[in-house]
This record gives structure tokens, sequence and C-alpha cells, in this order.
């Protein structure tokens, strides 16, 4: 009788086969989006992170927050002159003030003296964007609240090979190769995200967004007279480049410690 027949699998192994799928959905997607990075980037997955800092003494990185971030693609270093010099090439779009003066105008050196817009240029060209501020603050801490991409204040030992800040200490008196400092490099990999040069984001600035801030991939307040820089740069000291550090300019601002990376959303 049919009924006699017994079926195939028993409940609990069949509850086990649809966990292991659910599993390996899960682990292929991420394996996938590996695979599919782009060269120069990393892969940050989503989930929550702690932003900001409560203990701080600057107002404008309180409170700490739970931010939520859809995964996305970031720039492994800070876009470099020889990068930059491909899209000026391209487009033939003005060339950065600075485009000229050898102690920072190397290949390998980050790219200076370019505006916010001219960032963003860049980055379209590029089929990109620049990262919101939570995504930047993301990928150069990951989710333990760490102050530093490689972790504590001094970890690394005197000489500061893992961090171009003020002085000579780090081996560079200016601004160094956007692939130096190992080291110091955030959980996800990520170089220079404190030190060198200070990055553009998307978000316009306000010291009270983070009071209000959405927890789910914020993107800044309303517009706004300044854009959001972070991470810090070659002028800067120890204290000056805490991953949770915001600085904000006006976007037409051009100067020899403003840079950027960009990012490539998966959605
Ligand atoms: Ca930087």
């Amino acid at each position: 009788m049919i009924s006699d027949v017994k079926p195939l699998f028993s409940k609990k192994i069949k509850i086990r086969i649809l966990l292991l799928l659910a599993l390996s959905t899960v682990w292929v997607s991420s394996a996938w989006a590996v695979a599919k990075t782009p060269p120069g980037m990393v892969y940050v997955p989503e989930g929550y992170f702690q932003m900001g800092q409560s203990s701080s003494e600057a107002e404008d990185q309180k409170p700490m927050h739970f931010v939520y971030t859809s995964a996305y693609f970031i720039d492994k270093y800070e876009v470099s002159n020889a990068e930059y010099k491909k899209f000026i090439d391209a487009t033939g779009h003005v060339k950065p003030k600075y485009w000229e003066d050898e102690l920072f105008n190397q290949p390998d050196q980050p790219v200076i003296g370019v505006s916010w817009f001219d960032a963003m240029a860049y980055s379209r060209w590029k089929g990109r964007r620049l990262p919101t501020e939570a995504e930047w603050e993301k990928a150069a801490r990951g989710n333990d609240g760490r102050l530093y991409p490689w972790g504590e204040k001094w970890t690394k030992g005197k000489k500061l090979y893992f961090v171009n800040v003020y002085g000579m200490e780090d081996r560079y008196e200016f601004t160094a190769p956007v692939n130096y400092y190992a080291p110091g490099a955030s959980p996800f990999g990520v170089f220079n995200m404190a030190g060198n040069v200070w990055e553009w984001c998307l978000d316009w600035y306000d010291k009270e967004y983070y009071r209000i801030s959405p927890e789910l991939d914020p993107e800044g307040p309303e517009a706004k007279q300044m854009k959001v820089l972070r991470g810090g740069s070659w002028i800067n000291n120890i204290d000056g480049v805490q991953v949770t550090q915001r600085a904000r300019n006006l976007p037409e601002t051009q100067n020899n410690i403003y840079g950027f990376r960009t990012v490539l959303p998966l959605h």
C-alpha cells in the first residue's frame, strides 16, 4: 500500500537539509560578492556598526549610535595621481591645484587639490560615487567601536610606520604613497583611513546629525553649506586622525590636505 511507503527523508533530516540550503545561500552570496570585487576595491558586507563616539570632546561625534549599511565595495586606497591622470586624459577635466608641485605630484601619491565637485566628476566617470559618511566610517573601523583603523592608539611601536600624520616619525613629511602603511589598514583591509589626506564624503555636514540620523543607510541631512571630510591628514597629530573625527568645508575648496576615494554600491 502506498501509505506504507516510507518518506524519502524523515522530518528531522528535511529540516537539516533546509538549514544547510539556507546557510549555503548566505555563503554563496557573500562569496559571489567577494569574487566579483572590482580590482583595487574591497567588499564591505551589509550589517550594523557603531558610529560616532559618546566620550568624544567634539559634540558633533556624539552620540555613538548603531547604523546599518547595505553591502558595498570601497576603494582600498585613496585615489592616486596616476588614477586621476587617466580621468583627465579621458575627459579633459581641469587639472587639480598642485598638479605640478613635486612634493605632491608623484604617481602613487594621493591626488589633492580637488574640490568635492572634482571628486564627484571622477566618481561618476568611474560609474561610482563618493562614500556616505556612514559607509566611510564603517569601512574605517568595522563593528567593534575602535578609534583607529588598526585598533588602539599605540599598538604598533614607537615609529609610526602605520599612519601618515605630522612629522617624520612615519617616514613621509608630506603625502605618502596610497599603498603604504599596510599595518595601519582597517579591519576590511582599507589603507590610510587615518591620515595622509582627508577624504570628501557624499553627505552635507550637520553637527547635530547623529542625534537625528536614521538607522538604515543614512545619507546625511538636506542640503547645507559644507560637505563632510573624514580621516585626518598628514598635517594632523595622532588624535586628529581618529576615525570618528568629522571635518567640513565648502564643496569648492581645493587644498593640499583633501583627497577622496570612491564607492560602488551593490544595489
Ligand atoms: Ca586618508
